[in-house]
């Protein structure tokens, strides 16, 4: 049976008449499930309630930040201690150097980090510092890869740009991504052809290690390991963009799940902890070029605030100190993988990041994940929903396990996958 969600289609229509779309960020209108987004009054550990008083098993997480939960005890009074000595400076802290420092010491390849306020810019800035250090102009992005909303990279985004069908966004002029190519993801073969095409000439390839903006794509064996070669064969820098797969597939990100260490990196959602915080880094050589040791500007009034990286701090303090967080995140998301197998559905797993696609197809790239049947995914997502389990409205996002799913909340959600009639 369908849940009320009265208030929140009140609560809809007045966001409506000052918000465009109602919504700060498109994917949560429900537009593409065709019904009422729901409206949120509080988010505790494993779930989530909406103003109607609906509660759920919550596997959005916030689109990835929450791995140990909603509103953790200890992160909450961290940012409360914060917040008491000042909301923000303007100024360096001796906080910011801790977070980055740990950031440092659990990925090699970042010897340098910057903190900033979102993923969007953590891979705008990689971008820009990539161009400034090679003196290249043109960059690779894979279709279907998603790293935010800054002109040159919304060129064949996944995320909301697929979700509602976008071919890509208006307002973006053409000479903004004239320099971005596109290859097919898990095909090495076409970021080689267009390095062959473009000598001298291509700066970055910038990658999702585990795509999960087109859904959750893992990368085939040997894809990641062919764009290292590619890369330096060509003396071209390898961007991994971790803003979803950092802190996640392991503390050393899909970096150190696959054994592959890029030359940039970009972060984002845990490392802040729930707080607007995103972090890029590289080598040191290459983040020598950012101002002011170097000739790439960048810089943020609100960069490293004091609020946000204390809840980056005390998350990855808490990661950290239980790695076997990781191991259950697994078995977890692997249980979920299974009933969802055993409903005869196609699902794609990397670690706590899964998608069930609905289309029989392999998914393997940004081609096959548009083969899904959409309007069954919108069934697949109602019947979730109304059985208490909150999930993203999108066939194009991922679905995230946290450290604080029960093993009761598991077996409830492997119930509902098995009683769907799709
Ligand atoms: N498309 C974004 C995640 N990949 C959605 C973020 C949000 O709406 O908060």
């Amino acid at each position: 049976m369908a849940i009320n969600t009265e208030n929140s289609e009140i609560a809809f229509n007045d966001a409506k008449q000052y918000i465009p779309g109602g919504v700060d960020s498109p994917v949560r209108a429900y537009k593409n499930v065709g019904r009422t987004p729901l409206f949120i009054s509080r988010a505790k550990g494993d779930r989530i309630w909406d103003i109607d008083g609906n509660e759920f098993i919550d596997y959005v997480g916030s689109w990835g930040p929450n791995i140990i939960g909603a509103a953790n005890d200890r992160v909450v009074s961290a940012v409360s201690a914060a917040a008491q000595k000042g909301l923000t400076y303007g100024a360096p802290t001796i906080a910011e150097t801790i977070l980055a420092r740990e950031i440092s010491e659990a990925y090699p390849a970042a010897e340098r980090v910057r903190l900033v306020n979102s993923g969007t810019e953590a891979t705008m800035s990689a971008i820009r510092t990539a161009r400034g250090a090679t003196g290249r102009d043109k960059i690779i992005k894979f279709r279907g890869n998603y790293h935010g909303h800054s002109d040159a990279l919304l060129a064949s985004a996944g995320s909301g740009v697929l979700t509602d069908s976008l071919p890509d966004s208006a307002g973006v002029p053409a000479n903004a991504t004239k320099d971005t190519l596109l290859a097919d993801y898990n095909d090495p073969a076409s970021v080689e052809a267009l390095f062959e095409a473009n000598k001298d000439e291509i700066a970055a390839v910038i990658v999702e290690p585990v795509a999960a903006n087109m859904g959750v794509v893992p990368p085939k064996e040997g894809f990641l390991e062919a764009l290292r070669s590619i890369t330096k064969k060509y003396r071209a820098l390898l961007i991994f963009d971790e803003v979803i797969t950092g802190f996640r597939l392991s503390y050393g990100g899909a970096a150190q799940a696959f054994g592959i260490q890029p030359d940039m990196v970009c972060f984002g959602k845990i490392v802040g902890g729930g707080m607007p915080l995103a972090a890029y880094g590289g080598k040191k050589w290459i983040m020598s070029k950012v101002a002011p040791d170097g000739p790439v500007y960048q810089a943020g009034t609100l960069s490293g605030n004091p609020v946000a990286v204390a809840a980056g701090i005390e998350t990855l303090a808490i990661l950290k100190s239980h790695p076997s967080i990781y191991e259950r995140l697994d078995q977890k998301a692997a249980t979920i993988e299974k009933a969802f197998r055993d409903k005869g559905l196609n699902v794609n797993r990397a670690g706590s990041l899964l998608s069930v696609f609905m289309t029989d197809e392999p998914v393997t790239d940004e081609k096959s994940a548009r083969t899904s049947d959409t309007e069954r995914f919108t069934k697949y997502f109602n019947q979730m929903l109304d059985n208490g389990i909150y999930v993203a409205p999108s066939q194009f996002e991922a679905m995230f396990v946290s450290a604080v799913h029960t093993k009761e909340d598991i077996a409830k959600t492997c119930d509902v996958i098995k009683s769907l009639e799709l």
